[in-house]
């Protein structure tokens, strides 16, 4: 693996997060709670194998992989949708694609200077957040 990304990261800036929510079918009551948050990224990898973890007061998600293999991903407790997923090293950038009733859906990591960042996208929205070491 190119790149760690372990630790625990906290978010610095969110860029355009409603309309990611939005492009999701995210209810207005939810969207609005969601977006107070400042979530915690708890990130642990093993050459090519990660968990990470989005932490908050509000809702948790986990994810786990391998880099290379595709796995089914249950997106409960965020827009509950059954995915298939696929993350690649696209040089030092960890690049998942997310295939399932949303188009154009994935994200992707990398680390600038003492900085981890984070681009969502879905449909034609793009978020893009920044997280720092806590
Ligand atoms: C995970 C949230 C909006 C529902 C709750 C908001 C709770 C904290 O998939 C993600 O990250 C990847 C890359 O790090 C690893 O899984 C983003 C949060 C996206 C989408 C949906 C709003 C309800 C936020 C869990």
């Amino acid at each position: 693996a190119p790149v760690d990304f372990s630790g625990t990261w906290g978010l610095v800036s969110s860029e355009n997060f409603e309309n990611y929510m939005k492009s999701l079918d995210i209810d207005f009551m939810t969207r609005k709670v969601a977006k107070m948050l400042t979530p915690q990224k708890v990130i642990e990898q093993q050459g090519d194998k990660f968990s990470i973890r989005t932490l908050s007061t509000f809702r948790n998600y986990l994810v786990e992989f391998k880099v290379g293999e595709e796995y089914e991903e249950d997106t409960k407790g965020l827009d509950n949708r059954k995915l298939l997923s696929l993350v690649t090293w696209d040089n030092e950038r960890l690049v998942c694609v997310q295939k399932g009733e949303k188009k154009n859906r994935g994200w992707t990591h990398w680390i600038q200077g003492d900085e981890l960042h984070l681009e969502l996208t879905c449909e034609d929205q793009l978020c893009k957040q920044v997280y720092q070491k806590v």
